[in-house]
């Protein structure tokens, strides 16, 4: 068993993780209870209004500088495509990832991968992860395409050829029933299976130490009432996983949640509060992996967001949030505002206020 802690050390899950890869945990651990680090999916690669323009980012465009975290997706790398799933170039993911790295923020990659076995999407409802797993009718195929995600993941170097970290989050939102390898479609032995032996795969076999891993459950798919055991749902053990994270879409002011505001409010404080103390039970980091803030609540950002970030010790240890995309043309799937649009003002006081780090705030996360 690999013990994680040492005192207040917290190591990665690889022992042989790069010593970038161990000292941006280490920088993330110190940040704890002190800060949050704002982030946003497909910041670089386009907003509502432009896309392919280079260094333009619609948070930039708010507040005048960059995000402190930046996420993108590899879906449709296992498939050997050239683009992701949203028409992405991956050359281009690559010098984007490369770019934020170079700003100093923090990149997380998350992984909608198809389903191998029917060749359908990322939201296939089938039971397809025995078919996966070694001795599987597409254990070939799934093997060939762990490694077209390890080739990608192995040539993110930076300027001197050293490898970046990445914070990883495949298989996401898995206590969802969204997803191929959501719960309900698959045993829950068979998640932890494949995450393990996804983890196993690019760490033992491909030899990649740059990750750290982030698991990710839905916060839909959890009762509110029994949140610990929900959110344990599928969770492979501590040797498997860095992070402990929460995609909440569900508690936001979604027009389609029925519960009054400040019950919504109340589970998200009591879901990022669950998220937090597990991981601080068993020495790990916690980070709230994917939000989605609604344009039609008044303040979403200083109102809303950040009042359940900040409501307790244990949420306080949320280390990042991270906003979902803009797409472009699409002002009303928008998780992040334009200039002038009615929450702008609001997400500038939020990104001012000393608890929430831009860019141009974080220490050196990969001092050795
Ligand atoms: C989802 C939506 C999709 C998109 C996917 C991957 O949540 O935004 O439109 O394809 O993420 O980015």
């Amino acid at each position: 068993m690999v013990l994680a802690v040492y005192g207040e050390l917290v190591l990665p899950i690889d022992p042989d993780a790069t010593a970038e890869t161990r000292a941006l945990l280490h920088h993330l651990r110190s940040l704890e209870g002190r800060h949050v680090l704002f982030g946003h999916q497909d910041d670089f690669a386009y907003g509502t209004q432009w896309s392919a323009e280079p260094g333009r980012s619609d948070v930039r465009d708010v507040i005048g500088v960059y995000p402190a975290v930046f996420g993108f997706d590899l879906g449709h790398i296992e498939i050997g495509a050239d683009r992701n799933l949203d028409g992405l170039g991956f050359d281009d993911i690559r010098g984007w990832i490369r770019q934020a790295h170079a700003l100093g923020s923090l990149v997380t990659v998350s992984w909608h991968a198809d389903d191998v076995v029917s060749g359908g999407s990322a939201w296939t409802q089938a039971e397809t992860i025995p078919h996966l797993l070694p001795g599987g009718s597409h254990e070939q195929e799934f093997t060939t395409a762990l490694d077209r995600l390890a080739d990608f993941l192995a040539g993110l170097t930076d300027a001197d050829g050293r490898p970046i970290p990445i914070v990883f989050r495949p298989y996401h939102e898995h206590t969802g029933d969204w997803f191929w390898w959501g719960k309900g479609l698959n045993a829950e032995v068979d998640f932890i299976a494949l995450w393990r032996h996804t983890v196993d795969h690019l760490r033992l076999r491909r030899g990649l130490h740059n990750l750290l891993y982030a698991i990710s459950p839905d916060r839909a798919g959890i009762d509110p009432d029994a949140l610990a055991d929900g959110y344990l749902y599928g969770y492979p053990g501590d040797e498997y996983v860095d992070i402990f994270g929460l995609d909440d879409y569900r508690d936001l002011g979604r027009p389609n949640n029925p519960a009054p505001l400040e019950d919504q409010h109340a589970t998200l404080v009591a879901a990022l509060t669950t998220t937090a103390r597990l991981a601080r039970e068993r020495g790990k980091l916690a980070a709230l992996t994917e939000v989605g803030t609604e344009r039609t609540l008044p303040d979403p950002w200083t109102g809303y967001l950040l009042p359940a970030l900040m409501a307790n010790e244990d949420t306080h240890r949320i280390l990042w949030t991270l906003s979902w995309r803009n797409p472009t043309g699409e002002p009303e799937r928008a998780y992040t505002p334009q200039p002038g649009a009615p929450t702008a003002a609001d997400f500038a006081a939020f990104a001012a206020d000393p608890f929430v780090l831009m860019n141009d705030e974080l220490p050196d996360l990969y001092a050795r």
